[in-house]
């Protein structure tokens, strides 16, 4: 069998469905062989858009995602999607091209060390140097990728090893379970939390997987535990909950701090310290409960006092169960601060300025959406207001990226996830520098005939930075630049464009582009005065006298 015929017919034993990427001349073996495969090639306009889409894929189905490119400048594309999805916690698989091992007519043109380029981006890097090895390296990187915690990983496929011919063979994925923690570690949890006198929940990325989201759905309702969650961990419980406090949208010194700093426990489910921290432990401070698949990583703002490792879900249950004649005493301490910072967040008053304020643009997203619509951010300084004042309903309905935090990555997610879930309406919320960085992807998104809502947040200027800067003292520098006509930019695309041109005008439009065909974008002129007023000035007179 021909080595690229193997290497196809294995990803499809994994049970493959797609692979993005923009192919080179490197790669025609395995185009040729793919080909003849039910695996869906999305070609894409940009290497690194490809691997967003494919460690999309990855992070809402928990299979990997593949993604492919020539060697070379395709791969060094492929950089900030490994990091993506390696510091995300998203399975991503990418597959490059090289020139032959053997003899190559071309000296040296082209060539990247790409093996060790990858190394500090990935779980696993490698050169395939015998077609035989395709088998089991394809079966080591579905497991490596998709096992937690989930990340990328590479294999180089050389044009020589490509063509060599070899028997047909595969190797089955064993069945296996997560180890469970043992019983004296849960113990030892449930003993903390029933002694604690102001316990919290902290849900974090990891425990967006589908039966952890069961398990600490049914542990918030039985122990009426006030929880609050990083960005990553939204929508793992409803956050509709009366025991939903908020989101960090910070790391400190915001209203949910107040909450935070008045625990004496936080029982912290599924978050590690590569996600930006949602509260810094000091010494003699909050005590933390670690529960996570995998130890924690010390830091100093970060050393829990207890850690309960295995399967999150198990843990949860257990702890659960043992908690079952014992009182937990969180309700009584923090409901008032709920009433409070729900005042605080939630109740700006809309006093129909144009452009619109960011709080407003979060609650119309959110009308207009249903509640399983995946909402997929860009990274700005919006993303504070999002994690803020977003209530996310179910898990993975808001995807966003507090690990790398890179821009670029809100089109392609989107693109990646009405892909992998076409049944669900699918929005994107980019700031004019973000989405610039990707927007090529317009294309594929119209060639492939999605529906998507393309939302551009229009301020002129890299906000963020603007919003740290002005926060720092400076003046206003180098941060302003001009945009395209985002109407004409749509079209030019075969897409249908909208400018928002009042305060209500934007919901009505959101409900129009939710029900059309097609892709939808909607530029939206956003006043970013609320940054400094809310975020600077507002939170620096905070006193926490709640
Ligand atoms: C690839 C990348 N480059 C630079 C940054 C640093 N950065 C973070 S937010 C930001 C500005 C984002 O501007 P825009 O997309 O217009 O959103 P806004 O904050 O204006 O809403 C920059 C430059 C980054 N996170 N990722």
């Amino acid at each position: 069998m021909k080595a690229t015929d193997l290497f196809i017919k294995s990803l499809e034993k994994e049970g493959i469905e797609y692979i993005f990427g923009v192919p080179g001349e490197e790669n025609l073996d395995l185009l040729e062989s793919l080909r003849k495969s039910h695996i869906r090639l999305i070609l894409t306009r940009h290497e690194q858009a490809a691997g967003f889409m494919a460690a999309t894929y990855g992070r809402l189905t928990g299979r990997v995602g593949l993604c492919l490119s020539t060697l070379g400048p395709g791969a060094t594309n492929l950089v900030t999607s490994a990091a993506y999805a390696q510091l995300g916690a998203m399975p991503l698989m990418m597959i490059t091209g090289q020139k032959p091992i053997s003899k190559s007519k071309q000296g040296q043109f082209q060539i990247v060390d790409v093996v060790n380029m990858m190394r500090p981006l990935t779980k696993f890097t490698k050169q395939i140097v015998d077609a035989n090895n395709i088998p089991s390296l394809v079966r080591e990187c579905v497991r490596l990728a998709e096992e937690e915690r989930p990340g990328a990983v590479h294999l180089e496929l050389p044009e020589d090893v490509a063509v060599e011919d070899v028997p047909e063979r595969y190797i089955k994925s064993s069945y296996f379970r997560r180890p469970y923690a043992g019983k004296k570690v849960t113990d030892r949890a449930v003993e903390l939390i029933s002694k604690s006198k102001r316990p919290l929940l902290l849900i974090g990325a990891a425990a967006n997987r589908n039966r952890t989201c069961t398990a600490l759905r049914k542990f918030v309702d039985k122990t009426g535990m006030y929880f609050f969650n990083t960005q990553m961990g939204k929508g793992v419980v409803d956050e509709r909950s009366p025991y939903y406090l908020g989101t960090a949208a910070l790391s400190d010194h915001d209203y949910l701090h107040c909450a935070i700093d008045r625990a004496d426990l936080i029982v912290n489910v599924g978050h590690d310290i590569i996600e930006k921290p949602p509260f810094f432990m000091r010494n003699n401070g909050v005590k933390v409960i670690h529960i996570n698949n995998f130890s924690a990583r010390v830091d100093d703002v970060y050393f829990p006092q207890l850690e309960v490792l295995g399967d999150i879900a198990n843990s949860v249950e257990k702890i659960a169960k043992g908690l079952n004649n014992k009182n937990v005493t969180s309700p009584k301490g923090f409901n008032k601060i709920k009433s409070e910072l729900d005042k605080h967040i939630y109740d700006k008053k809309d006093d129909g300025r144009f452009p619109l304020i960011p709080q407003k643009i979060v609650a119309d997203i959110r009308s207009a959406m249903p509640d399983d619509g995946i909402v997929t951010l860009d990274n700005g300084v919006y993303k504070i207001w999002f994690a803020r004042n977003f209530h996310s309903y179910e898990p993975n309905t808001l995807i966003l990226d507090n690990a790398l935090a890179t821009m670029g990555a809100g089109l392609p997610s989107a693109i990646g996830a009405k892909i992998t879930m076409p049944q669900k309406k699918v929005l994107t919320v980019c700031g004019d520098g973000g989405f610039m960085m990707n927007s090529q992807e317009m294309e594929t998104a119209v060639r492939l005939k999605l529906d998507l809502i393309v939302v551009i947040l229009r301020d002129d200027a890299y906000g963020m930075i603007k919003w740290k800067q002005t926060g720092m003292g400076f003046k206003s520098f180098g941060l302003d630049y001009g945009n395209p006509d985002f109407v004409k930019y749509a079209e030019s695309y075969g897409a249908t464009g909208h400018r928002i041109i009042s305060s209500d005008h934007f919901l009505s439009t959101l409900k129009e582009c939710i029900n059309s065909r097609g892709v939808q974008l909607i530029e939206v002129p956003v006043d970013y005065s609320e940054n400094e007023k809310v975020l600077i000035e507002e939170l620096k007179s905070l006193t926490c006298g709640l």
